[in-house]
């Protein structure tokens, strides 16, 4: 913080005329109901095709919002995708080390414990390396596999597209910040990415279940096509939350019945679509449960994504041999859009977004904190 003067700088004026013309307004704006975006599935693919879902799968995709898929994806891709994580944990190691936060690199353990060791040396580590959404090829191979996107093809057309919000979930045992609480994903994007079936594969990358942290959906929340009032941000978090009575006033859920628990055994997925509301549960085991969460759309429609990344062309019709550009997503990862580029903000374990301004603060924490104040790079680029 610099010295208070008389004059306000030119930062804080125009932070002062931003709050005046409440630039963020259009966030808040209601969407009309898009009950048929998520209940109507598209034309189907003629051709048969591996790992395409069966009748039932696809009905329950549509009608509860959700479907579990077990034994699809190879588990020698999901295998690399671990030895992917062990190297992004190892340079985080490094990097940590390196600027004096610890003292050890825990260069003994490994895939399920060697984050946890390192964030109770640096608290925070665990969403260091969330955040820093930087995308291997590894993790590259699972989001184009050719078995997930014949299933996306099936739930989102033939014209598929990568959506820029993916994440790595490092959670380490018994962490509030990697337990997420109830919400829909369009909560974290522009009110417009109500209008368009964005798809998620949620893939564990060990054998997910209620003691290490699963997911829980609430079965046909979606079927309304509504987007429920959030409020930001849960506890010391900086994720927003469906408090639990709006789930039943909003969306008719029976917080008894209509709730599932859905473990998802290594080389399994969960498809959700991006108005289901759905949580994870605490991480009670001693193992770090990591998670792949990657999403798709059709690349004709806005991907609600506050105009910072464009989605990226996986599959098209007009050329099946069609080979990927991965460079949309290779330039500024998920959450970085939030941080200024100076070596520290990159081992900070803040994360500020734009949802922040979607949604009443009705907790602050620091997280939010910065968020009223806070220029993100892309704001200062577009302001
Ligand atoms: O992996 C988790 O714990 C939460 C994932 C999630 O909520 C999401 O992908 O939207």
């Amino acid at each position: 913080m610099g010295k208070e003067s008389d004059e306000p700088s030119a930062k804080v004026s125009k932070l002062q005329s931003d709050i005046q013309e409440d630039r963020y307004a259009y966030l808040r704006i209601k969407q009309d109901p898009q009950p048929k975006v998520y209940t109507q599935m598209p034309k189907q693919p003629k051709e048969k095709k591996p790992g395409q879902l069966n009748k039932e799968q696809l009905k329950d995709f549509f009608d509860k919002g959700f479907v579990v898929v077990e034994d699809l994806l190879d588990k020698e891709l999901l295998l690399k995708a671990r030895k992917a994580v062990d190297k992004l944990v190892d340079d985080l190691a490094n990097k940590l080390y390196d600027a004096g936060k610890i003292t050890n690199k825990h260069e003994d353990k490994g895939f399920s414990d060697r984050l946890t060791h390192l964030d109770k040396e640096f608290p925070g580590a665990a969403v260091v390396l969330l955040k820093g959404g930087v995308l291997p090829e590894e993790f590259k191979n699972v989001w184009s596999d050719d078995k997930l996107l014949n299933i996306v093809e099936q739930l989102v057309g033939p014209e598929v597209a990568g959506h820029p919000l993916w994440n790595l979930r490092t959670k380490i045992p018994q962490n509030e910040e990697l337990t997420v609480p109830w919400h829909q994903d369009n909560a974290y994007l522009e009110p417009r990415s109500l209008e368009v079936m964005q798809a998620t594969a949620w893939i564990p990358l060990i054998n997910a279940n209620k003691n290490n942290g699963c997911m829980v959906v609430a079965s046909g929340g979606h079927r309304k096509g509504i987007t429920v009032d959030h409020q930001c941000c849960a506890g010391g978090t900086w994720y927003v939350e469906i408090p639990e009575a709006e789930m039943t006033k909003q969306l008719g859920i029976d917080m008894e019945k209509d709730l599932v628990v859905c473990e998802v055994p290594f080389g399994g997925a969960l498809f959700l679509n991006n108005a289901i509301p759905h949580k994870s549960l605490q991480n009670f085991s001693d193992e770090i449960r990591y998670s792949l969460d990657l999403r798709w759309q059709r690349p004709d429609k806005d991907n609600g994504f506050y105009g910072m990344r464009d989605s990226v062309l996986m599959r098209t019709r007009k050329d099946p041999n069609y080979k990927i550009d991965w460079s949309a997503m290779d330039a500024p990862a998920a959450y970085k859009w939030q941080m200024d580029e100076t070596e520290d903000d990159k081992l900070s374990p803040i994360v500020v977004g734009p949802w922040m301004h979607r949604w009443e603060i009705v907790h602050h924490n620091r997280h939010t904190k910065p968020a009223s104040s806070y220029r993100t790079k892309w704001e200062k680029a577009n302001s």
